[in-house]
């Protein structure tokens, strides 16, 4: 396969309430999305960036000025091109795992659709259909939680996880446990704590959490080790894992019980199956997070979620969760669960008009 030309474009997605995590609060998405286009077929891909480099050092424009200048014309300049060695393409410029996940997503697209294969089948899911999680950010009020929380139970996802920061932590755990009893239940507090943080930490114990997913600094996978001692409740990290690489270490250390699979943290979804097989080689538990993926992403995270080690449900929730509009047919929940899609490539594509309305600005790479 060769490229012939990369469209990158600016969308902006509103989404349907706030999301308040310990490190901001998002109100829309800028999202960057790819179109490469090969002689064979079209791909799509999304870059998970967020506006601030906040998460992750990564931002959106960082991303794009990165595969403007360096991954697109290094990929570009290769005769002969498939998806599975775009990693070792790109890996002489360091980071910028989310920009080169984007890429090679976008490649893996053409690639399957060019040969009628499903990105499902490609990374080995076993599943029809995923069941589904949904991330509940900070609020004002126990009793607005409490409404949230009930609101999607309704909607029959089957998993709340709450995101916590220093006061916001115990007290919602506990108003939640105490009013939707034994309903799956996880926290996620997104680097907010210190190993000092560590006897706090344990008076989330005796709520039966199914987690706390990165209470540390991604850096401090020794931290996270010490502190999973002093806990009774698993320790799952998000940020820190990088690589199948850093996973395999972190699990050695005894940092981590369960890890949250990113494609985009990852550098794509070849790194992020990787990761699975390791964590699956040492039976450690894998689920698919989510980075407020439109339906591109939200597909191919949806695919990751159907390989046999995604024991735990993800952050795959429905299109509505975060879209009153998504730019592909949405993803609708039926009894708590996700259809695997079966179609070519991602199996789904943007709609044309709905992708012009929300879309600020596209700029054509000539190859
Ligand atoms: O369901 O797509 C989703 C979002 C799930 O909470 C979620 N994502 O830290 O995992 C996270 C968090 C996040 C959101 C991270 C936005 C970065 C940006």
């Amino acid at each position: 396969m060769k490229l012939t030309g990369v469209e990158l474009r600016r969308i902006r997605m509103p989404l349907v309430a706030p999301f308040r995590t310990s490190f901001g609060t998002e109100v829309d998405r800028d999202v960057l999305l790819l179109r490469v286009v090969t002689e064979d077929a079209e791909g799509w891909g999304e870059c998970v960036a967020m506006s601030d480099p906040l998460y992750s050092s990564e931002y959106v424009d960082a991303a794009a000025d990165v595969l403007r200048r360096f991954l697109v014309p290094a990929v570009a300049a290769r005769p002969a091109l498939d998806a599975a060695s775009i990693a070792s393409v790109l890996s002489p410029f360091k980071g910028h795992r989310m920009a080169k996940a984007a890429l090679e997503m976008a490649v893996l697209d053409a690639e399957l659709r060019a040969q009628n294969r499903s990105m499902a089948r490609e990374l080995g899911a076993v599943r029809q259909r995923v069941p589904c999680g949904v991330s509940v950010g900070i609020m004002d009020s126990i009793a607005e939680l409490g409404d949230a929380v009930d609101g999607y139970l309704d909607a029959g996802y089957v998993r709340i996880k709450l995101k916590i920061q220093p006061g916001w932590d115990v007290e919602p755990v506990r108003a939640v446990r105490e009013r939707f009893g034994d309903v799956l239940l996880q926290v996620d507090a997104n680097t907010a704590y210190t190993r000092a943080d560590a006897r706090h930490l344990a008076r989330l114990d005796p709520f039966d959490l199914l987690m706390i997913e990165q209470p540390l600094d991604e850096d401090d996978v020794l931290g996270h080790a010490d502190l999973a001692r002093a806990l009774r409740t698993p320790l799952c990290l998000d940020e820190s894992i990088t690589s199948a690489r850093a996973a395999a270490a972190a699990i050695s250390l005894g940092a981590c019980a369960i890890v949250n699979v990113k494609a985009g943290r990852v550098g794509g979804y070849l790194e992020a199956r990787r990761i699975h097989d390791v964590c699956a080689a040492h039976g450690v538990p894998v689920w698919c997070g989510g980075m407020l993926e439109t339906g591109l992403g939200r597909a191919a995270n949806v695919a990751l979620a159907g390989l046999p080690g995604f024991t735990l449900p993800g952050d795959t929730s429905a299109s509505d969760r975060y879209y009153r509009t998504d730019i592909t047919a949405p993803f609708v929940l039926d009894e708590g669960y996700l259809p695997v899609p079966t179609g070519p490539g991602l199996g789904v594509e943007p709609v044309t008009a709905i992708l012009d309305a929300v879309t600020t600005a596209k700029e054509w790479l000539s190859l």
